[in-house]
């Protein structure tokens, strides 16, 4: 999509092309047509969601990701251009900009970091032209540093890039390998997987990742093929819902209605994952990127910052900064919020949080400004409770009754936790 942005005829066009392909067409979920039909009994399901929360649990017995992952990944922005100084000086800005202090500790390299071919012993070797000094040192530096290093491997022969070797065949081998370089997180991907079902391939590496003596939070990447949230609880501790997003509007609103269908298997210890975050690569408005951070937020996906961080703009700091989405995020309660009710493109998400209370995010979705109410009745609450309404990006707190009502402008949202009296 190579359109000028300084076009607004054309982007509107577009859109509009885009939204009749779809209702048309429909896509894979259907999503956006079948959740108007849906949401009163979608409201229904989510209050008897409410009754049953208190008695989640932990599955996978790793004690990782009791709240949702944070961090940051190479991917989004930087592809296959990655190296040992990109690495050290990405830790170092997650300190010194102060983000490091609000969770995001984790430090992952994604897929190109090894070389293509094994050594003598059958070992994955770390590219020589781009990472010297190996894997070990840097996950050293990374650790002195109070943060985590997190590392890239593939449920097949080979990675998506192609340029290094999978870890099919040799689960246990690169386990312990992963393990003796210090590395505390693995997102395992999905190519050259030989035809072989992932309820195979994934949970021989959650085997080898248990026994070799390390903990490392395990991040399948299966994107949603064989529907992991029905079965990868306890294999891993998040797992992609959805294909790589895209860092444009139509890509992350369509990922957060695919991962949305997903909401009620999340728990703490394992997440269902949207994938990670393109906020401050420049694909979206502010707006819109505040939208992905608060649904992403919302629906306790893992969040991975995947910008540049040594050299990101003021909004995009104060965006991935916000300690008060963060804590929605990072709530013990660890209840995935969903979309509960929707007129047209104007929709509210809702899930509940620690203390009776509920975050709500009112989303515009439509082309231009609009007030979204959010009634008590989507969001779980009986219709008489008063409660603060704490605005999250406006910092700013109300008291209201029955319901809340907010102008949001397009593509924006308002985010709100709501503390019952
Ligand atoms: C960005 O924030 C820094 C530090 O708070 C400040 O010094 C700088 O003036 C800001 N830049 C802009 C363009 O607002
Ligand atoms: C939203 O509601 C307020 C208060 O009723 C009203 O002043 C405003 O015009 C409304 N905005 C839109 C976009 O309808
Ligand atoms: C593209 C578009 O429709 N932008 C509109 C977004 O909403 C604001 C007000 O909410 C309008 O000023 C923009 O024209």
């Amino acid at each position: 999509m190579a359109l000028p942005p300084s076009s607004p005829s054309v982007m509107l066009l577009l859109y509009f092309l885009l939204f009749w392909t779809f209702l048309l067409g429909g896509n894979g979920n259907g999503n956006g047509v079948v959740v108007a039909a849906a949401s009163r009994s979608t409201a229904l399901r989510f209050a008897t969601e409410f009754d049953s929360a208190s008695s989640r649990r932990i599955l996978l017995n790793n004690g990782l990701a009791l709240t949702p992952p944070m961090g940051w990944n190479s991917w989004n922005h930087f592809q296959c251009n990655l190296n040992e100084n990109l690495i050290k000086e990405t830790a170092d800005a997650m300190v010194s900009t102060g983000l490091a202090a609000l969770g995001y500790q984790y430090i992952n390299l994604d897929d190109c970091w090894a070389e293509l071919d094994r050594d003598s012993k059958g070992n994955l070797v770390a590219k020589a032209s781009t990472f010297p000094s190996g894997i070990k040192a840097l996950a050293d530096y990374v650790h002195r540093k109070g943060l985590k290093l997190g590392i890239y491997s593939d449920a097949g022969i080979r990675t998506c890039s192609k340029r290094m070797p999978g870890s099919l065949g040799h689960e246990e081998q690169d386990a312990k390998t992963f393990a003796s370089w210090g590395i505390d997180y693995l997102k395992y991907d999905n190519c050259e997987n030989t035809g072989t079902s992932p309820k195979e391939r994934y949970p021989k590496m959650t085997k080898a990742l248990q026994q070799s003596g390390r903990p490392i939070l395990f991040s399948l990447c299966e994107w949603g093929q064989e529907d992991p949230a029905t079965w990868a609880v306890n294999v891993g501790n998040s797992w992609r819902t959805t294909s790589d997003i895209q860092d444009n509007w139509i890509s992350m609103t369509t990922i957060a209605d695919q991962n949305d269908k997903w909401a009620s298997y999340a728990k703490p210890g394992g997440w269902n994952d949207p994938d990670m975050l393109e906020v401050g690569n420049g694909g979206m408005t502010i707006a819109e990127y505040r939208s992905h951070f608060s649904i992403w937020a919302l629906a306790k996906a893992p969040l991975l910052i995947g910008c540049d961080i040594r050299s990101m703009d003021n909004n995009t700091m104060k965006l991935l900064s916000n300690k008060e989405v963060i804590a929605v995020n990072q709530d013990k309660l660890g209840v995935q919020g969903k979309k509960v009710h929707k007129y047209g493109d104007l929709e509210v998400w809702a899930g509940l949080l620690s203390g009776k209370r509920v975050a709500v995010v009112l989303w515009n979705r439509s082309l231009w400004r609009a007030n979204i109410t959010a009634y008590w009745s989507d969001i779980g609450l009986s219709s008489s409770t008063t409660v603060t309404a704490r605005d999250l990006w406006e910092h700013s707190s109300q008291v209201v009754r029955h319901h809340l009502t907010a102008q949001v402008d397009s593509h924006d949202c308002k985010m709100f936790v709501l503390t019952p009296h």
